[in-house]
Protein backbone atom coordinates (compact mmCIF):
# COMPACT_ATOMS: atom_id res chain seq x y z
CA UNK A 1 0.00 0.00 0.00
CA UNK A 2 2.79 2.35 0.66
CA UNK A 3 3.77 2.30 -2.91
CA UNK A 4 0.66 3.00 -4.26
CA UNK A 5 0.50 6.24 -1.79
CA UNK A 6 3.97 6.83 -3.37
CA UNK A 7 2.27 6.18 -7.32
CA UNK A 8 -0.73 8.12 -5.83
CA UNK A 9 1.20 10.98 -5.16
CA UNK A 10 4.44 11.02 -8.19
CA UNK A 11 1.66 10.33 -10.60
CA UNK A 12 0.09 13.47 -9.67
CA UNK A 13 3.48 14.73 -10.00
CA UNK A 14 4.26 13.40 -13.48
CA UNK A 15 0.99 14.31 -14.99
CA UNK A 16 1.35 17.72 -14.12
CA UNK A 17 4.73 18.14 -15.16
CA UNK A 18 4.19 16.38 -18.97
CA UNK A 19 1.12 18.45 -18.95
CA UNK A 20 2.43 21.96 -18.31
CA UNK A 21 4.08 22.93 -20.99
CA UNK A 22 0.73 22.32 -23.42
CA UNK A 23 -1.55 23.75 -21.03
CA UNK A 24 -4.27 25.65 -22.25
CA UNK A 25 -3.55 24.16 -25.72
CA UNK A 26 -6.86 23.05 -27.04
CA UNK A 27 -7.14 19.37 -28.43
CA UNK A 28 -7.42 20.34 -32.21
CA UNK A 29 -4.04 22.15 -31.86
CA UNK A 30 -2.38 19.14 -29.94
CA UNK A 31 -3.05 17.19 -32.31
CA UNK A 32 -1.94 18.83 -34.78
CA UNK A 33 1.63 20.41 -32.75
CA UNK A 34 2.17 17.32 -31.38
CA UNK A 35 2.18 15.26 -34.58
CA UNK A 36 4.31 17.53 -36.43
CA UNK A 37 7.09 17.98 -33.51
CA UNK A 38 10.54 17.10 -34.98
CA UNK A 39 11.11 14.74 -32.15
CA UNK A 40 8.03 12.77 -31.93
CA UNK A 41 8.25 9.28 -33.39
CA UNK A 42 5.00 7.15 -33.90
CA UNK A 43 3.66 5.34 -30.83
CA UNK A 44 1.66 7.28 -27.08
CA UNK A 45 5.24 6.09 -25.21
CA UNK A 46 6.94 8.67 -27.61
CA UNK A 47 4.45 11.59 -27.20
CA UNK A 48 5.99 12.51 -23.41
CA UNK A 49 9.10 12.57 -24.36
CA UNK A 50 8.08 15.57 -27.36
CA UNK A 51 6.02 17.18 -24.62
CA UNK A 52 8.89 17.34 -22.60
CA UNK A 53 11.28 18.02 -25.17
CA UNK A 54 8.95 21.29 -26.00
CA UNK A 55 10.61 22.48 -22.72
CA UNK A 56 14.17 21.35 -22.75
CA UNK A 57 15.00 22.24 -25.95
CA UNK A 58 14.68 18.97 -27.57
CA UNK A 59 15.99 16.40 -25.37
CA UNK A 60 14.23 15.04 -22.01
CA UNK A 61 17.53 16.77 -19.50
CA UNK A 62 17.57 15.16 -16.01
CA UNK A 63 15.32 17.36 -13.54
CA UNK A 64 14.07 20.24 -15.92
CA UNK A 65 10.44 19.34 -15.72
CA UNK A 66 8.82 21.68 -13.25
CA UNK A 67 5.55 21.19 -11.81
CA UNK A 68 2.78 23.39 -11.41
CA UNK A 69 0.62 24.68 -8.26
CA UNK A 70 -1.17 21.24 -8.91
CA UNK A 71 1.41 19.38 -7.34
CA UNK A 72 2.34 22.02 -5.01
CA UNK A 73 -1.03 22.60 -3.47
CA UNK A 74 -0.96 18.37 -3.42
CA UNK A 75 2.07 19.03 -0.89
CA UNK A 76 0.48 21.25 1.34
CA UNK A 77 -2.40 18.92 1.63
CA UNK A 78 -0.44 15.82 2.16
CA UNK A 79 1.80 17.81 4.83
CA UNK A 80 -1.19 18.72 6.95
CA UNK A 81 -2.43 15.11 7.26
CA UNK A 82 1.00 13.98 7.90
CA UNK A 83 1.28 16.25 10.82
CA UNK A 84 -2.65 16.58 11.95
CA UNK A 85 -3.68 13.21 10.85
CA UNK A 86 -6.79 15.40 9.20
CA UNK A 87 -7.61 18.46 7.20
CA UNK A 88 -7.18 21.75 9.71
CA UNK A 89 -8.67 24.24 6.97
CA UNK A 90 -6.75 26.99 9.43
CA UNK A 91 -3.39 25.55 9.59
CA UNK A 92 -3.83 23.88 5.43
CA UNK A 93 -4.53 27.90 4.43
CA UNK A 94 -1.65 28.77 6.46
CA UNK A 95 1.31 25.91 4.89
CA UNK A 96 -0.60 27.13 1.28
CA UNK A 97 0.47 30.25 1.93
CA UNK A 98 4.14 29.40 3.05
CA UNK A 99 4.63 27.12 0.52
CA UNK A 100 3.34 29.78 -2.37
CA UNK A 101 5.22 30.37 -5.27
CA UNK A 102 3.76 33.27 -7.50
CA UNK A 103 5.10 31.36 -10.34
CA UNK A 104 3.93 27.79 -10.36
CA UNK A 105 1.18 28.94 -12.51
CA UNK A 106 -1.80 29.48 -9.93
CA UNK A 107 -5.45 30.30 -11.26
CA UNK A 108 -6.03 33.71 -11.33
CA UNK A 109 -8.39 33.43 -8.68
CA UNK A 110 -6.32 31.35 -6.10
CA UNK A 111 -3.54 33.27 -6.55
CA UNK A 112 -5.45 36.42 -5.24
CA UNK A 113 -6.61 34.13 -2.26
CA UNK A 114 -3.26 33.27 -1.52
CA UNK A 115 -1.55 36.38 -1.87
CA UNK A 116 -4.00 37.66 0.63
CA UNK A 117 -3.42 34.71 2.84
CA UNK A 118 0.11 35.67 2.55
CA UNK A 119 -0.24 39.24 3.82
CA UNK A 120 -1.94 38.02 6.78
CA UNK A 121 -5.89 37.84 6.14
CA UNK A 122 -8.03 35.08 8.29
CA UNK A 123 -8.22 31.99 6.78
CA UNK A 124 -11.66 31.91 5.75
CA UNK A 125 -12.00 35.28 4.08
CA UNK A 126 -10.67 35.82 0.95
CA UNK A 127 -11.61 32.58 -0.39
CA UNK A 128 -15.39 33.47 0.21
CA UNK A 129 -15.25 37.15 -1.10
CA UNK A 130 -13.70 35.79 -4.91
CA UNK A 131 -15.32 35.74 -7.35
CA UNK A 132 -18.40 38.26 -6.33
CA UNK A 133 -19.09 36.72 -3.38
CA UNK A 134 -19.70 32.98 -5.02
CA UNK A 135 -16.63 31.60 -4.32
CA UNK A 136 -14.54 30.08 -6.55
CA UNK A 137 -16.06 26.81 -9.11
CA UNK A 138 -12.40 25.97 -10.14
CA UNK A 139 -10.74 22.82 -10.17
CA UNK A 140 -8.02 23.94 -8.09
CA UNK A 141 -9.59 21.85 -4.73
CA UNK A 142 -9.84 18.88 -6.87
CA UNK A 143 -6.21 18.96 -8.48
CA UNK A 144 -4.52 18.62 -4.97
CA UNK A 145 -7.30 16.54 -3.31
CA UNK A 146 -5.58 12.96 -4.12
CA UNK A 147 -3.80 12.87 -0.92
CA UNK A 148 -6.89 12.30 1.54
CA UNK A 149 -8.35 9.99 -1.22
CA UNK A 150 -5.55 7.69 0.10
CA UNK A 151 -5.09 8.92 3.73
CA UNK A 152 -8.72 8.22 4.30
CA UNK A 153 -9.55 5.16 1.43
CA UNK A 154 -10.87 2.83 4.29
CA UNK A 155 -12.80 5.46 6.01
CA UNK A 156 -16.76 6.15 5.76
CA UNK A 157 -17.59 8.25 2.87
CA UNK A 158 -19.09 10.79 4.75
CA UNK A 159 -15.32 11.47 6.34
CA UNK A 160 -14.14 11.13 2.79
CA UNK A 161 -16.62 14.00 1.87
CA UNK A 162 -16.05 16.27 4.95
CA UNK A 163 -12.09 15.93 4.52
CA UNK A 164 -12.55 17.28 0.94
CA UNK A 165 -14.48 19.80 1.74
CA UNK A 166 -12.63 20.86 4.26
CA UNK A 167 -9.61 20.58 2.17
CA UNK A 168 -10.85 23.00 -0.36
CA UNK A 169 -12.26 26.00 2.03
CA UNK A 170 -9.06 28.23 2.17
CA UNK A 171 -9.35 28.87 -1.33
CA UNK A 172 -12.63 27.27 -2.90
CA UNK A 173 -15.71 27.56 -1.51
CA UNK A 174 -18.32 27.21 -4.00
CA UNK A 175 -20.10 24.22 -4.31
CA UNK A 176 -19.11 22.73 -7.61
CA UNK A 177 -15.48 23.81 -6.63
CA UNK A 178 -16.02 21.78 -3.63
CA UNK A 179 -17.63 18.53 -5.08
CA UNK A 180 -15.32 18.68 -7.62
CA UNK A 181 -12.69 17.62 -4.92
CA UNK A 182 -15.15 15.42 -3.26
CA UNK A 183 -15.19 13.19 -6.37
CA UNK A 184 -11.17 13.02 -7.08
CA UNK A 185 -11.31 12.30 -3.58
CA UNK A 186 -13.31 9.26 -3.69
CA UNK A 187 -12.27 8.12 -7.09
CA UNK A 188 -8.70 7.61 -5.32
CA UNK A 189 -10.08 6.04 -2.29
CA UNK A 190 -12.36 3.69 -4.21
CA UNK A 191 -9.35 2.83 -6.44
CA UNK A 192 -7.30 1.94 -2.64
CA UNK A 193 -10.28 -0.10 -1.74
CA UNK A 194 -10.10 -2.47 -4.74
CA UNK A 195 -6.04 -2.70 -3.97
CA UNK A 196 -6.89 -4.01 -0.28
CA UNK A 197 -8.76 -6.45 -1.94
CA UNK A 198 -6.35 -7.69 -4.32
CA UNK A 199 -7.90 -6.64 -7.29
CA UNK A 200 -5.64 -7.13 -10.58
CA UNK A 201 -7.65 -5.25 -12.35
CA UNK A 202 -9.71 -2.42 -12.29
CA UNK A 203 -13.64 -2.90 -12.24
CA UNK A 204 -14.44 -0.12 -13.58
CA UNK A 205 -18.34 -0.46 -12.95
CA UNK A 206 -17.70 -0.74 -9.37
CA UNK A 207 -15.65 2.34 -8.71
CA UNK A 208 -17.98 4.43 -10.82
CA UNK A 209 -20.70 2.93 -8.38
CA UNK A 210 -18.55 4.16 -5.27
CA UNK A 211 -18.15 7.67 -6.72
CA UNK A 212 -21.76 7.94 -7.03
CA UNK A 213 -22.92 6.66 -4.12
CA UNK A 214 -20.44 9.82 -2.49
CA UNK A 215 -21.47 12.29 -5.16
CA UNK A 216 -24.37 14.77 -4.15
CA UNK A 217 -24.35 17.01 -7.12
CA UNK A 218 -26.62 16.42 -10.22
CA UNK A 219 -24.42 18.23 -12.10
CA UNK A 220 -21.46 15.89 -11.08
CA UNK A 221 -24.12 12.96 -11.17
CA UNK A 222 -25.13 13.80 -14.89
CA UNK A 223 -21.40 13.83 -16.04
CA UNK A 224 -20.84 10.72 -14.01
CA UNK A 225 -23.34 9.23 -16.34
CA UNK A 226 -21.76 10.86 -19.69
CA UNK A 227 -18.76 9.57 -18.78
CA UNK A 228 -20.07 6.01 -18.54
CA UNK A 229 -21.81 6.54 -22.04
CA UNK A 230 -18.21 7.24 -23.72
CA UNK A 231 -16.70 3.99 -22.07
CA UNK A 232 -19.41 2.14 -23.64
CA UNK A 233 -19.08 3.50 -27.18
CA UNK A 234 -15.92 5.96 -27.30
CA UNK A 235 -15.59 8.55 -29.18
CA UNK A 236 -12.48 10.17 -30.75
CA UNK A 237 -10.75 12.29 -28.15
CA UNK A 238 -11.50 15.88 -29.49
CA UNK A 239 -15.45 14.82 -29.05
CA UNK A 240 -14.98 13.38 -25.71
CA UNK A 241 -13.12 16.52 -24.92
CA UNK A 242 -15.63 18.91 -26.50
CA UNK A 243 -18.66 17.27 -24.14
CA UNK A 244 -17.03 16.87 -21.19
CA UNK A 245 -15.18 19.47 -21.08
CA UNK A 246 -11.56 20.19 -20.52
CA UNK A 247 -11.46 23.85 -18.63
CA UNK A 248 -9.94 25.14 -15.14
CA UNK A 249 -13.54 24.86 -13.51
CA UNK A 250 -14.31 21.73 -11.83
CA UNK A 251 -17.40 20.52 -13.62
CA UNK A 252 -15.47 20.87 -16.44
CA UNK A 253 -12.12 18.99 -15.89
CA UNK A 254 -12.91 16.44 -12.95
CA UNK A 255 -15.24 14.23 -15.21
CA UNK A 256 -12.46 14.35 -18.09
CA UNK A 257 -10.33 13.09 -15.78
CA UNK A 258 -11.99 10.55 -14.77
CA UNK A 259 -13.14 9.36 -18.32
CA UNK A 260 -8.99 9.02 -18.90
CA UNK A 261 -8.06 7.14 -15.92
CA UNK A 262 -11.19 4.75 -16.53
CA UNK A 263 -11.10 4.01 -20.37
CA UNK A 264 -7.15 3.81 -19.89
CA UNK A 265 -6.81 2.37 -16.12
CA UNK A 266 -4.73 -0.70 -17.42
CA UNK A 267 -1.51 1.77 -18.35
CA UNK A 268 -0.02 4.61 -16.44
CA UNK A 269 1.46 6.00 -19.48
CA UNK A 270 -1.48 5.87 -21.69
CA UNK A 271 -3.64 7.36 -19.26
CA UNK A 272 -1.96 9.95 -18.58
CA UNK A 273 -0.78 10.57 -22.41
CA UNK A 274 -4.31 10.83 -23.33
CA UNK A 275 -5.49 13.14 -20.54
CA UNK A 276 -3.05 15.56 -22.13
CA UNK A 277 -4.00 14.58 -25.43
CA UNK A 278 -7.85 16.05 -24.35
CA UNK A 279 -5.80 19.38 -24.15
CA UNK A 280 -7.36 22.69 -22.55
CA UNK A 281 -6.22 22.42 -18.29
CA UNK A 282 -3.81 19.36 -19.74
CA UNK A 283 -1.43 19.71 -16.57
CA UNK A 284 -4.70 19.42 -14.17
CA UNK A 285 -6.74 16.60 -16.48
CA UNK A 286 -3.52 15.04 -15.99
CA UNK A 287 -2.27 15.59 -12.56
CA UNK A 288 -5.96 14.30 -11.68
CA UNK A 289 -5.37 10.98 -14.33
CA UNK A 290 -2.21 10.19 -12.84
CA UNK A 291 -3.04 10.41 -9.23
CA UNK A 292 -5.69 7.39 -9.93
CA UNK A 293 -3.37 5.74 -12.30
CA UNK A 294 -0.15 6.08 -9.92
CA UNK A 295 -2.63 4.63 -7.10
CA UNK A 296 -3.89 1.77 -8.60
CA UNK A 297 -0.39 0.91 -10.53
CA UNK A 298 2.26 2.09 -8.01
CA UNK A 299 5.23 4.63 -8.64
CA UNK A 300 6.89 1.69 -10.40
CA UNK A 301 4.53 2.01 -13.41
CA UNK A 302 6.07 5.44 -14.20
CA UNK A 303 8.30 5.01 -16.72
CA UNK A 304 12.10 5.79 -15.64
CA UNK A 305 12.67 8.27 -18.02
CA UNK A 306 9.58 10.57 -17.05
CA UNK A 307 10.64 10.33 -12.88
CA UNK A 308 14.40 11.54 -14.22
CA UNK A 309 12.88 14.77 -15.80
CA UNK A 310 11.25 15.50 -12.71
CA UNK A 311 12.76 18.53 -11.43
CA UNK A 312 14.42 17.15 -8.36
CA UNK A 313 14.99 20.45 -6.06
CA UNK A 314 13.72 21.39 -2.69
CA UNK A 315 10.41 19.73 -2.71
CA UNK A 316 11.01 17.79 -6.02
CA UNK A 317 10.78 14.55 -6.98
CA UNK A 318 12.76 12.79 -3.89
CA UNK A 319 11.27 15.08 -1.19
CA UNK A 320 7.56 13.90 -3.02
CA UNK A 321 8.34 10.10 -2.77
CA UNK A 322 9.48 10.86 0.84
CA UNK A 323 6.51 12.65 1.42
CA UNK A 324 4.18 10.17 0.06
CA UNK A 325 5.87 7.56 2.25
CA UNK A 326 5.97 9.48 5.41
CA UNK A 327 1.89 9.75 4.56
CA UNK A 328 1.32 6.30 4.20
CA UNK A 329 3.96 5.84 7.49
CA UNK A 330 1.44 8.25 9.34
CA UNK A 331 -1.81 6.30 8.07
CA UNK A 332 -0.38 3.14 9.34
CA UNK A 333 0.45 4.26 12.75
CA UNK A 334 -2.57 5.92 13.42
CA UNK A 335 -5.36 4.98 10.91
CA UNK A 336 -7.81 8.52 10.14
CA UNK A 337 -11.10 5.67 10.27
CA UNK A 338 -11.46 6.12 13.80
CA UNK A 339 -11.66 10.10 13.51
CA UNK A 340 -15.58 10.57 13.88
CA UNK A 341 -16.89 13.10 11.06
CA UNK A 342 -17.30 16.44 12.49
CA UNK A 343 -20.02 18.80 11.05
CA UNK A 344 -22.89 18.02 8.70
CA UNK A 345 -22.44 19.45 5.32
O1 LIG B 1 -9.40 26.72 -9.30
P1 LIG B 1 -8.10 27.39 -9.39
O2 LIG B 1 -7.13 27.19 -8.31
O3 LIG B 1 -7.46 27.05 -10.78
C1 LIG B 1 -6.74 25.93 -10.97
C2 LIG B 1 -6.29 25.91 -12.38
C3 LIG B 1 -5.45 24.74 -12.67
O4 LIG B 1 -5.51 24.48 -14.02
C4 LIG B 1 -4.07 25.19 -12.34
O5 LIG B 1 -3.11 24.43 -12.97
C5 LIG B 1 -4.09 26.64 -12.77
O6 LIG B 1 -3.71 26.79 -14.09
O7 LIG B 1 -5.44 27.05 -12.64
O8 LIG B 1 -8.23 28.95 -9.66
P2 LIG B 1 -9.51 29.88 -9.75
O9 LIG B 1 -9.02 31.13 -10.36
O10 LIG B 1 -10.16 29.93 -8.44
O11 LIG B 1 -10.51 29.16 -10.77
C6 LIG B 1 -10.12 28.86 -12.08
C7 LIG B 1 -10.99 29.59 -13.09
O12 LIG B 1 -12.33 29.12 -13.01
C8 LIG B 1 -11.13 31.08 -12.88
O13 LIG B 1 -10.02 31.79 -13.35
C9 LIG B 1 -12.40 31.39 -13.64
O14 LIG B 1 -12.16 31.44 -15.02
C10 LIG B 1 -13.25 30.16 -13.34
N1 LIG B 1 -14.13 30.42 -12.18
C11 LIG B 1 -15.16 31.26 -12.17
N2 LIG B 1 -15.64 32.09 -13.11
C12 LIG B 1 -16.73 32.83 -12.79
N3 LIG B 1 -17.34 32.76 -11.58
C13 LIG B 1 -14.07 29.83 -10.98
N4 LIG B 1 -15.05 30.28 -10.16
C14 LIG B 1 -15.76 31.17 -10.87
C15 LIG B 1 -16.92 31.96 -10.58
O15 LIG B 1 -17.52 31.93 -9.49
MG1 LIG C 1 -3.84 23.60 -14.81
Amino acid sequence: MKEHFVGMLLGTMVGDAIGLPVEGWDCVRMAEQLDRFPLLPRGEQELATAVLGLITGGKVAAGEARYSDDTQMAIGVAQILVEEGEIVPETLAQRFATNFQPWRGYGPGAYGVLDALKQGRPWDEPARQVFGGRGSYGNGAAMRVAPIGAFFWDSEVATIREQARLSSLPTHTHPHGIEGAVVIALAVAGVLRQVAEGADELDVAQLLGFIRSGTHDEIFLKKLAEVEGFLAAEPEPCVVAARLGTDLTATLSVPAALFAFLSRWDSLPDCILYAVRLGGDADTIAAMAGALAGAFHRSAAIPENWLAALENGPQGRDFVRTLAEGLYERWEAAPPRRLEVVGAE
